[in-house]
């Protein structure tokens, strides 16, 4: 008989392995590439799950490296039009209702590989070839070099690398930092942004509704993100409240005063 641990007893602090982790990333594999993007049907989602599943499997969890996850990399051959690729940071809902309005920008998660991972955790352990249900490792109390943190730095990576022309950015203009250098988007994307293709980076700095007025552009966070672009030879351009991202965020809140000018 198999005993569920009791809690006290469990390995890492983090929630385990989503129930249902490989039909889940099987069953997104397909609805991706057989309905969203049908000109990615022939790749193969069993070769795909396997390759993400021998990343992480069998392994100590606190020891994965980006090198684990290439076999996984390798097999994602999507490419994104120029002036087409959305980062965010803090602010991922927004971002994610404006590109399923605004369909020809995309971000991670709109890609094949961002698509399958969303909202899962998943982990393994050196002494089984099973996922671990009961618990992961928790980036800050456990280790940093989980899988879960592993994988999204090594696809945002790849994703920054090849983005080309303009790149679009949404920041959320109710932190006192809407950017911040310890983010995946401000350790990551921004450094692996490749200046003989990307011109110029174009900030959005998006305010709850109801908060401000604020300017969030002129601010000493979004300067410290300019010198990082002026300094990588591209060009920084930033906009407080971007009206078509603004209109997304009316939806749920059309009497607002800030949602109430004619359009
Ligand atoms: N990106 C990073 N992390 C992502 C992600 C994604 O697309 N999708 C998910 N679900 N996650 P944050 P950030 C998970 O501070 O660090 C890419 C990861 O567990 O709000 O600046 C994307 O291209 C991750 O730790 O944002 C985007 O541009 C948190 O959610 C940036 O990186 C994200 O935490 C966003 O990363």
């Amino acid at each position: 008989l198999k005993v569920r641990s009791p809690p006290e007893l469990l390995e890492w602090h983090g929630r385990g392995t989503t129930s249902h982790f490989s039909e889940i990333v099987l069953g997104r594999c397909f609805t991706y590439t057989q309905l969203i993007r049908p000109e990615l049907r022939d790749q193969d989602c069993r070769k795909i799950l396997d390759a993400f599943k021998s990343a992480f499997l069998s392994k100590n969890p606190c020891n994965i490296t980006k090198e684990d996850y290439q076999p996984l990399l390798k097999l994602d051959t999507q490419t994104i039009a120029c002036n087409k690729t959305l980062f965010w940071s803090k602010l991922k809902d927004l971002a994610h209702q404006y590109t399923g309005v605004q369909q020809e920008l995309v971000t991670l998660e709109d890609t094949l590989l961002g698509y399958m991972a969303d909202r899962l955790t998943w982990c393994g352990d050196p002494s089984t070839s099973d996922l671990n249900y009961q618990s992961c490792p928790h980036w800050r109390n456990d280790c940093s070099n989980n899988p879960g943190s592993v994988f999204w730095k090594a696809i945002s990576q790849k994703f920054a690398e090849a983005a080309c022309g303009v790149v679009q950015v949404m920041l959320n203009g109710s932190l006192t930092e809407p950017f911040d250098k310890n983010s995946i988007f401000g350790s990551v994307e921004i450094f692996n942004l490749r200046p003989e293709k990307v011109h110029t980076v174009q900030v959005w700095v998006m305010q709850d509704i109801g908060k401000g007025p604020s300017d969030s552009c002129s601010g000493s966070s979004l300067n410290e993100l300019k010198l990082i672009v002026n300094k990588r030879n591209m060009t920084f351009v930033c906009q407080n409240n971007y009206r078509p991202a603004r209109f997304v965020q009316c939806v749920k809140n059309p009497e607002h005063p800030s949602c109430r000018s004619k359009i």
